[in-house]
């Protein structure tokens, strides 16, 4: 084995002992999202550097059953086309609402969250510069103004 493979072995193996104990992966900054019955994430805004590991987790704090109120958040890359997306949305309910057609264009999602439930995905930034929208693609959620901006600089 050469002298980088093994320094990267080592990177590798500090990363997974920094995890949490529950997943191997690094450490990531929290971003704590809650979601209501009004069709609303409480931040529509998030700022990350080029690359940055982050932990979004999106907790439901209404009260409606989850096949009338899921949530979830699902952020795009750079320049998808939203409304196309969320058009589409609807139909996609046996893939909790990411239509296979938009698959690639997601660069990360959570599962649907139902009430007083809270989900979580562990992803890496964008390394690209840029606004980078993210979304709850239940159906009419984004239409009601469930969106915000990852904006990466
Ligand atoms: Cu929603």
């Amino acid at each position: 084995m050469s002298i980088r493979l093994l320094a990267r072995a080592a990177v590798v193996s500090a990363l997974i002992s920094s995890g949490n104990g529950a997943f191997a992966a690094p450490a990531a900054r929290v971003v704590a999202l809650t979601a209501n019955d009004q069709m609303k994430f409480n931040v529509m805004a998030i700022t990350a550097k080029p690359g940055e590991m982050l932990h979004v987790t999106l907790k439901s704090m209404g009260t409606l059953p989850k096949i009338a109120m899921g949530h979830n958040f699902v952020l795009l890359a750079k320049g998808t086309d939203a409304v196309a997306f969320t058009t589409a949305s609807p139909m996609a309910s046996a893939t909790a609402y990411i239509p296979a057609q938009f698959k690639a264009k997601v660069l990360a999602s959570t599962p649907l969250a139902g009430p007083g439930e809270t989900v979580d995905v562990t992803f890496k930034a964008p390394t690209a510069p840029g606004r980078y929208v993210y979304l709850c693609s239940f159906p009419g959620h984004f239409t009601a103004g469930m969106k915000g901006v990852l904006t990466v600089k």
